[in-house]
């Protein structure tokens, strides 16, 4: 197999927006340069890179997939990613491993909220990237409309490359704006510019020279000075000025038809940057020390882990793109993340589910090795003598969870390894036990996020599970002070049972927990019986009698009581205590407290009126506002049995645009209409 230098390598990530044509592109480039010989169709479920069932099944992508086709004498790994976002960790791994973008937008959707995340991603990255306005076949496609709209969300750095011949059921071919050329049908035939198209065309020429010359003094003089420039020159111009995200190149085409997409691998060649032309940061354990190196073929080992996949019969798969130097086939080398030595064994190269077994990866590539016994996502591979660490994928936290529960018993058993595996595989997805309401929680981006990783589960570990919303954490307490007594006493053939119990119950401030004192005299109840009492009473709080909640922030005193010398024991005080306990509760005016929680929402300024009409139907209390450059954080105490569900709320509100936090800040009294109806809602689950 031919060896790549850095120099002919792009690894390139196809972003955008759900359903904007990124997997099909990707499928029409492997076509184009010969990588499979049938150009698969998402809609027919057999695409190169949505090969996993459960992307099948729903025709969208969930994973990345890394596809490597060849053009020329470059190497191109094209990296898909999903467009839903709740599948965002899957496109900041890809994100993080390539050098440059494609953002593909459907002619006929313009841009929309995905578009907008993923240039907010790139931006955030210095990604330099090409836009592509992809289905100019489809009914309502219209390239100058979305070049219009790009620019007004962008900025003017979007400059046409290319015009689309025709559109929707005409669109034909692209006129190729530096080369001046025009090209026709998906073998793009070479043919004239089409003459009534010659007005447009001289005008966006121009301001794609402009864009060209601006980056370089020489460039421009020789243009101010009205002299013609080379093709050479011009392309020169446009890789530095792409290169260095001053523009974005837009280019057009349709994935379905094939048609645009040699023209597409000609610009990834020629105007974005190979693996050695981005440095590549290192993670530094001091704060605001940014080191960072040059990708080099020369120098030692060095390749990040960004990636891991849970296979249930290769075992697990883990991904990773090499920096520096290279790695064999049946080596070892240092990981540098965990301070440990790894074997690899067989490495290979992916096109999507495919394994292509390779002896060594060089500088630049991207690749895969089964079964590592060390290593996890994040980690730094490299060689013993010359150890580094490069700065991890930094993943979306999880902001949506939801209870898991084994449907068998024989589920039961496998759930925590399923679980372990499943998290292990994606970085999003976070894992718990709620020691109060006794479930185990899984927390991800968002339900359709939950839905596939509860999927997964039985598809790859056989374990069937279901989902629901979490219980609320509720707990009792007393508002009043009361007193109790309760006298166990039994006569039951032989020696009987006696304990005598007077307890004093007050209420203690939010927060404070439960307390038991002892303010017995004279001997009342012996010394040694006094700590069966506080066993009472610590088995009385585990269930309060409103709703079987856990009591809190109570103080019980046990004050007075009488034992019988031959009847009474550690038993009957532990009952009397539990007893009286319980009837002290009951006379305290109970009450249930619910978990309130900080809630911090960050939305674009014009959905503040939205989100506050919101947070005031879910009894929150809105503490602050701080408008910041077009965005807003607003920050709300709310009852956690309100904001369950907010990530799908505030999606819907705000169609995806917002952000949000959530964290526990402490208990407070139920309203007592909404008492009624959880006591009601538990017993009904009780019975
Ligand atoms: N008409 C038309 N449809 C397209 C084109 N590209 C993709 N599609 C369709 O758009 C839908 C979503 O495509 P897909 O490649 O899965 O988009 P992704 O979510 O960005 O990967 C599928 O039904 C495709 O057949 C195109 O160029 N023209
Ligand atoms: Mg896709």
């Amino acid at each position: 197999m031919q060896e790549y230098s850095l120099d002919s390598i792009r690894n390139i990530v196809l972003l955008g927006h759900g359903g904007a044509g990124k997997t099909s592109l990707a499928e029409a480039t492997l076509f184009t340069t010969k990588a499979v010989t049938r150009l698969g169709k998402v809609d027919e479920g057999n695409t190169t890179s949505d090969y996993d069932p459960d992307e099948i099944k729903r025709r969208m992508s969930i994973n990345l997939s890394i596809l490597p086709c060849y053009w020329g004498n470059t190497k191109i790994n094209l990296v898909d990613t999903p467009g839903y976002p709740e599948f965002s960790g899957e496109v900041k791994a890809g994100m993080h491993v390539c050098e440059a973008a494609i953002i593909v937008v459907c002619a006929a959707s313009g841009v929309e909220v995905g578009t907008e995340q993923v240039w907010a991603y790139c931006e955030e990255a210095n990604l330099p990237r090409l836009i592509l306005v992809n289905k100019m076949d489809r009914e309502n496609a219209d390239f100058y409309r979305v070049v219009e709209q790009l620019r007004s969300y962008f900025g003017m750095k979007c400059v046409p490359m290319q015009l689309p011949i025709g559109a929707q059921a005409s669109f034909q071919g692209i006129v190729d704006l530096l080369a001046m050329k025009s090209y026709i049908g998906s073998s793009l035939k070479e043919a004239e510019i089409p003459p009534e198209m010659q007005d447009e065309v001289n005008s966006f020429r121009e301001k794609l020279v402009e864009a060209a010359v601006e980056v370089d003094d020489t460039l421009l003089e020789k243009y101010l000075g009205g002299e013609e420039l080379t093709l050479e020159e011009l392309s020169r111009g446009l890789r530095e000025a792409t290169i260095s995200g001053k523009m974005v190149p837009v280019l057009v085409g349709s994935a379905l038809q094939n048609i645009g997409v040699s023209l597409l691998l000609g610009a990834i060649g020629s105007y974005l940057p190979s693996p050695g032309e981005r440095d590549v940061v290192i993670a530094s354990d001091l704060p605001d020390v940014e080191q960072t190196f040059k990708p080099s073929e020369d120098a030692p080992l060095a390749a990040l882990v960004f990636r891991t996949s849970a296979d249930p019969y290769v075992g697990k798969l883990t991904y990773f793109r090499v920096y520096n130097g290279s790695i064999d086939s049946n080596s070892q080398v240092w990981n540098a993340t965990r301070g440990g030595a790894e074997r690899i064994g067989q490495l290979f190269t992916l096109r999507g589910k495919t394994q292509e077994p390779v002896s060594r990866l060089r500088a630049g590539d991207i690749g895969a090795v089964a079964k590592l016994s060390l290593t996890s996502t994040g980690d730094t591979l490299c060689s013993q003598g010359n150890p580094v660490k490069i700065a991890p994928v930094v993943f979306p936290e999880p902001i949506f969870s939801e209870a898991v529960y084994p449907k068998t018993k024989a589920d039961l058993d496998k759930l925590g390894a399923a679980l372990s595996r499943l998290s292990e595989e994606d970085p999003t997805l976070a894992v718990h036990r709620d020691a109060d309401t006794n479930e185990t929680i899984i927390s991800g981006l968002g339900e359709t996020h939950l839905e596939v990783a509860a999927e997964k589960m039985l598809r790859k570990f056989g374990v069937g599970v279901g989902l629901e919303i979490p219980s609320v954490p509720y707990k009792e307490t007393i508002t009043v002070p009361a007193k109790a007594e309760y006298k166990h006493k039994k006569q039951t053939g032989g020696h009987g049972q006696y304990g005598h119990v007077l307890l004093a119950l007050e209420p203690l401030p939010r927060g404070n927990g439960n307390e038991f004192a002892d303010r017995i005299v004279g001997g009342a109840i012996p010394k040694n019986y006094v700590p069966s009492v506080e066993k009472g009473v610590n088995e009385a709080v585990q269930e309060g009698g409103l709703a079987h909640y856990p009591v809190i922030d109570i103080k019980a005193t046990v004050y007075d009581g009488s034992y019988h010398p031959v009847d009474s024991s550690d038993i009957c005080f532990k009952i009397a205590g539990a007893q009286a306990f319980k009837k002290g509760l009951s006379q305290g005016q109970p009450v249930l407290l619910e978990p309130i929680v900080n809630l911090k929402v960050t939305v674009p300024q014009d959905f503040t009126g939205d989100i506050i009409a919101d947070l005031n139907t879910k009894r929150a209390r809105v503490q602050g506002m701080n408008p910041e450059g077009g965005t807003n954080v607003i920050e709300a105490q709310v009852p956690l049995a309100e904001v369950l569900r907010y990530a799908i709320d505030l999606r819907s509100i705000t169609q995806g645009r917002g952000g949000h936090k959530i964290e526990y800040s402490h208990y407070e009294e139920v309203p007592a209409h909404i008492t009624q109806k959880i006591i009601t809602e538990r017993q009904a689950k009780k019975t």
